[in-house]
C-alpha cells in the first residue's frame, strides 16, 4: 500500500489543505465550549469539531485513508491513515489565543510517511516526509547541537504528569532540578517540534494520545530526534505509545542516558 503514495507531492497538498484550514479558523467563531465527560480541565469547541470535518473531507480528497482523529470514534489504526489532532491545544486556543496547533499525520499501519503541524498564530509550519527530512516553512531543519542537560529547557506540567506522580516522583523532581528550566506551554505537537527546531530540549508527558503526538513524532525523527516511552518494556505492544508515559529529545544519546539516570526501575526504586 505504501508504495502507491508518493510522499513528497502529498506532503505539499497537505501542507496546503492544513495552513488554508489555519487560516479559515482564524475568521471562525466559537460559538460553543463543552467540558468532555464532565472534566473541565478537557475542553472541547464547536471549532474542534469544524476544522476535523474541514480536514476529513480535503484529506480523502489528496488521499484515501482511514480517518483517525480526537472527535470522533476510532478503530484502532491498522492500513493508510490519516492521524489528526484538529486543534492540538484547544485550553490555549480559547484562553490564550495562541499556542495551539492543527495536527496531520499519514502511517502506513505503524510506519509514519509524513507528518505536518501548523502554529497558526505564528504561521508557522513544520513538515517531515519519512527519509526526506523536516522543515520549518520550507526550509531544512538540521538536527540541533546536543546539550548537556545543564543547558537543556525541559517542557513538561504538572496536569500532564499528575498520573505519574506517585510512582516516579524522585525522577521527575531530580530532572526538573538538573535542567536549566521548566516550561509549560501546553500544547504537545508544537513542544515536540520546537524540540526538533533546537527552540526545547526535552519534552516529558505521561498522557498523550496518538492524535497529539503522531506528526510531530515524523518532525522529530527526521532531524535525528526520539519520541520515547520512559517505560520502554511496558510499552513495546504499543507503537503508538496511546497513553503511555513519554520523552521527547532532539538527541537519542540524551533520551538514553535520561531514560536511564531518572526513570529506570533502579533510579526510581
Ligand atoms: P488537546 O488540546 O488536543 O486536548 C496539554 O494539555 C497537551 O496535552 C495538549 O497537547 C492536549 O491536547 C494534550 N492532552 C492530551 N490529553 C488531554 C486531556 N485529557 N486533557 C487536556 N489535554 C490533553
Ligand atoms: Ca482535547
Ligand atoms: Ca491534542
Ligand atoms: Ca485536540
Amino acid at each position: 500500500m505504501t508504495a502507491q503514495v508518493d510522499c513528497l507531492p502529498l506532503a505539499a497538498e497537505t501542507a496546503d489543505l492544513v495552513r488554508q484550514t489555519g487560516q479559515a479558523l482564524l475568521s471562525w467563531q466559537v460559538e460553543r465550549i463543552e467540558y468532555k465527560g464532565n472534566d473541565p480541565q478537557d475542553l472541547v469547541s464547536n471549532l474542534d469539531r469544524k476544522v476535523q470535518d474541514r480536514l476529513a473531507e480535503g484529506l480523502q480528497l489528496l488521499q484515501k485513508a482511514d480517518f483517525y482523529a480526537e472527535e470522533k470514534t476510532n478503530a484502532p489504526i491498522s492500513g493508510l491513515t490519516w492521524i489528526v489532532d484538529p486543534i492540538d491545544g484547544t485550553t490555549n486556543f480559547i484562553s490564550r489565543g495562541r499556542d495551539y496547533a492543527i495536527s496531520v499525520a499519514l502511517y502506513a499501519g505503524v510506519k509514519p510517511l509524513l507528518g505536518i503541524v501548523y502554529d497558526v498564530e505564528r504561521d508557522d509550519l513544520y513538515q517531515g516526509i519519512s527519509g526526506h527530512g523536516a522543515s520549518l516553512n520550507g526550509r531544512p531543519l538540521a538536527q540541533p547541537p546536543a546539550q548537556p542537560l545543564s543547558a537543556c529547557i525541559l517542557e513538561m506540567s504538572i496536569g500532564t504528569l499528575r498520573n505519574l506522580m506517585r510512582r516516579t516522583d524522585a525522577g521527575l523532581l531530580n530532572i526538573s532540578r538538573e535542567v536549566r528550566a521548566t516550561r509549560s506551554m501546553g500544547c504537545a505537537s508544537l513542544a515536540l517540534c520546537q524540540v526538533a527546531a533546537g527552540r526545547l530540549q526535552l519534552y516529558l508527558s505521561s498522557r498523550l494520545r496518538p492524535w497529539d503526538h503522531a506528526a510531530a513524532r515524523v518532525i522529530l525523527e527526521e532531524v535525528g530526534g526520539i519520541v520515547a516511552p520512559l517505560f520502554p518494556a511496558e510499552s513495546e505492544a504499543d507503537p503508538f505509545l496511546d497513553g503511555a508515559p513519554l520523552l521527547g529529545a532532539a538527541n537519542r544519546d540524551l533520551a538514553a542516558k535520561i531514560l536511564h539516570r531518572y526513570f529506570s526501575p533502579v533510579a526510581d526504586g
